[in-house]
């Protein structure tokens, strides 16, 4: 008889939220499947597990809708690094993340990373439209990166209406917001990504520096894990909580 397989329980947990058609699924998509495909509207939620090394990596995918912005707080819960993701041709998108979902994020860890993600980037520059295997920098790109597909980059005709200053402004207001500590907190230029789930072009950057990243809380969280000392201040969180009503 097969071995049972056992599905480890994951090290980490990540998650990708913004309004609906900015492009979330089909990043999570083009990461996890190394393609573009038609998506249909997410609905509530969806969970992708990803192996990096010996880390099991959960990534969670939210639906856009108003409807369903009510959740996200519920999936943000415990997350050690968060995607918030716009669409470059669109500057309400950009707004949205400030007005409506980065108060979702407030169930998130206390050192949870952000990225500030700018997708369907192939629209409006050229450099983004060369379909890669592997996602390469704006200098690199047309010349060096190995087109895995024969059309030629054209001239994009569809107006930027969001720079990356505007979203490294508010990855700036984020750090603010959520008290984080400016000086050891990672910069806007390394935490602002521009995208394109359709050619690929820096999707792999932005889970990989993410990843790497979040490896030290994963290595803090399994020697917690594995420690034979009790946190008392864990211990007495956990009491006060049990602590029946009457007894207060
Ligand atoms: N040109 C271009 N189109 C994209 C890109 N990413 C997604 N799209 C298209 O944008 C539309 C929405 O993509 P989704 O991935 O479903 O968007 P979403 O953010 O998951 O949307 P919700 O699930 O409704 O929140 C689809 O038609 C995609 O094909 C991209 O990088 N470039
Ligand atoms: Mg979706």
């Amino acid at each position: 008889m097969p071995a049972a397989r056992k599905m480890r329980k994951p090290d980490i947990k990540m998650v990708i939220l913004g309004d609906m058609n900015v492009g979330k699924t089909s990043l999570l998509h083009r990461y996890t499947e190394r393609s573009f495909k038609d998506t249909l509207s997410t609905v509530g939620g969806a969970f992708f597990l990803k192996q990096w090394g010996p880390y099991n990596i959960s990534i969670w995918d939210t639906a856009g809708r108003e409807q369903f912005h009510g959740l996200g707080s519920m999936y943000c819960r415990g997350a050690s690094a968060i995607i918030l993701t716009y669409d470059v041709t669109n500057w309400q998108s950009l707004v949205q993340l400030e007005e409506c979902f980065l108060s979702l994020t407030d169930s998130a860890n206390s050192d949870c990373i952000f990225a500030v993600v700018g997708n369907k980037v192939d629209l409006t520059d050229s450099y983004a439209q060369v379909e890669t295997s592997k996602d390469v920098g704006p200098e690199e790109s047309g010349i060096s990166a190995a087109p895995s597909c024969a059309a030629p980059p054209h001239t994009p005709t569809i107006h930027k209406q969001v720079h990356q200053e505007d979203a490294m402004a508010l990855y700036n207001r984020i750090i603010v917001y959520k008290a984080l500590n400016e000086g050891t907190s990672p910069l806007a230029e390394k935490m602002c990504f521009e995208t394109s789930a359709k050619t690929g072009y820096n999707v792999d950057s932005l889970f990989e520096t993410l990843f790497e990243l979040v490896l030290p809380s994963i290595i803090q969280k399994q020697a917690r894990a594995k420690s034979p000392t009790v946190c008392l201040e864990e211990y007495e969180e956990k009491a006060r909580k049990r602590k029946p009503d009457c007894c207060t």
